[in-house]
């Protein structure tokens, strides 16, 4: 391959339709503070994504943090998962409140419930799992053990954005829900995220703790950050949402075409995606098993001579940070996957062909 060719690429619409909305800001002079194309973007993502409270934010890690903060969760332990990226873990540390990381179900790359029952004791206040690669939680068991110990379940959502479980939003499961609009996400507004509620009295408490936590201009209810998504960020989103049907279709090509060709590798499976309605095909994750005849390590190596930058998400698992160490349990299925998976290049504009060249490294071609 001539051209590098990253594990993804953000969508960005027409230049010359950035213009307008570069033009509305610049001549009405509002630049921040929920303003109205945050407004505006709060509205539509709300229809599109069908929630009733969505408040943007400058990105998922401050999103996540404020979510445990808007639960009032100020002592205890927190459930997650190992297998995830760093900011899952960081949210509940930055909250002064201690993770309990369980271990994954092998097969789906989620917490495992089982094991999230075994974990909980009189201490635990919440449940933090992600739809990791966007395949929806064990939501309907997760949300059991969360009314039966009556502790708060908060998804981060991360790579979730668009998934529909049983006709609804994947986001509409737990008592909040975490997006994120980075870059690398399936929609982007440049950097970005949000907090799904369910009730106005929720989703006026973590817009306050949003900008920090005032609630009129003399009164301050909490000590909290500055989470607010800008007005140039927010009319990226509205230009995103317009073009979001295709950019989810042509993700769903290319699933289809690696899992097409990849399907009679011995050594070498793709992680299913069947668990919801509607797909957002955010990563494309494989597994490179014991048996295939290079390692996990050289494949991606491999990879890389051909200029095809795939990517271990997710290696290494929180607890094998240092500064995570001390929190380490017993987690084998997380550490497996971490040492065997692979992202494979994945984003609308990726040509088919050079799916099929990724493809034939593998096979050896
Ligand atoms: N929870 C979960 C489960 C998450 O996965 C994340 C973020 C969060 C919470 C926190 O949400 P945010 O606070 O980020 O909103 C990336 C992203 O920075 C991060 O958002 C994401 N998860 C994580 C899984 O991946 P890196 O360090 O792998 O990104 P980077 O810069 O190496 O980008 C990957 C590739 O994408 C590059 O090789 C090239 C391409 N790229 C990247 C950027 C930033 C572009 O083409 N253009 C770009 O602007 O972390």
């Amino acid at each position: 391959m001539t051209k590098s060719i990253f594990v993804t690429q953000p969508v960005l619409p027409h230049l010359a339709d950035f213009i307008p909305y570069l033009e509305q800001i610049w001549d009405n002079k509002i630049l921040t503070n929920c303003g109205p194309l945050h407004q505006q973007l709060e509205h539509e993502l709300c229809e599109y994504l069908g929630v009733k409270y969505i408040s943007l934010f400058n990105n998922g890690t401050i999103a996540l943090i404020t979510a445990l903060q808007a639960l009032g969760l100020e002592k205890g332990e927190v459930i997650t998962t190992p297998y995830t990226f760093i900011a899952t873990a960081h949210s509940i540390i930055w909250n002064n409140l201690t993770p309990v990381f369980v271990d994954i179900d092998i097969l789906t790359s989620n917490i495992d419930p089982k094991k999230v029952e075994q974990a909980i004791t009189d201490k635990t206040v919440a449940i933090l799992p992600v739809h990791c690669y966007g395949l929806p939680c064990d939501v309907e068991l997760l949300k059991d053990l969360a009314d039966k110990h009556n502790i708060k379940l908060i998804y981060d959502a991360a790579h979730a954005f668009g998934v529909k479980h049983n006709r609804k939003s994947l986001l509409n499961y737990g008592d909040l829900s975490v997006i994120s609009f980075h870059a690398t996400k399936v929609f982007n507004t440049f950097e970005g995220g949000a907090i799904v509620s369910h009730s106005l009295e929720m989703k006026t408490k973590v817009d306050q703790l949003r900008n920090f936590g005032i609630v009129d201009e003399v009164t301050v209810s909490d000590v909290s950050l500055n989470g607010k998504l800008s007005e140039i960020h927010s009319a990226l989103g509205l230009l995103q949402l317009k073009d979001i049907e295709q950019t989810l279709n042509a993700r769903k090509v290319i699933d289809e075409l690696y899992r097409e060709l990849l399907r009679d590798v011995d050594g070498i499976t793709c992680i299913k995606r069947t668990a919801s309605d509607i797909d957002n095909y955010a990563y494309f994750p494989i597994v490179v098993e014991d048996s295939f005849p290079l390692s996990r390590d050289e494949l991606f190596e491999k990879f890389k001579e051909h200029n095809i930058y795939a990517r271990k998400y997710f290696y290494p698992i929180m607890t094998d940070f240092d500064i995570y160490k001390k929190y380490a349990d017993h987690t084998p299925n997380a550490k497996w996957l971490s040492e065997h998976v692979l992202c494979l290049p994945m984003y609308p504009t990726l040509e088919l062909e050079i799916c099929q060249n990724i493809t034939k490294i593998i096979k050896g071609l």
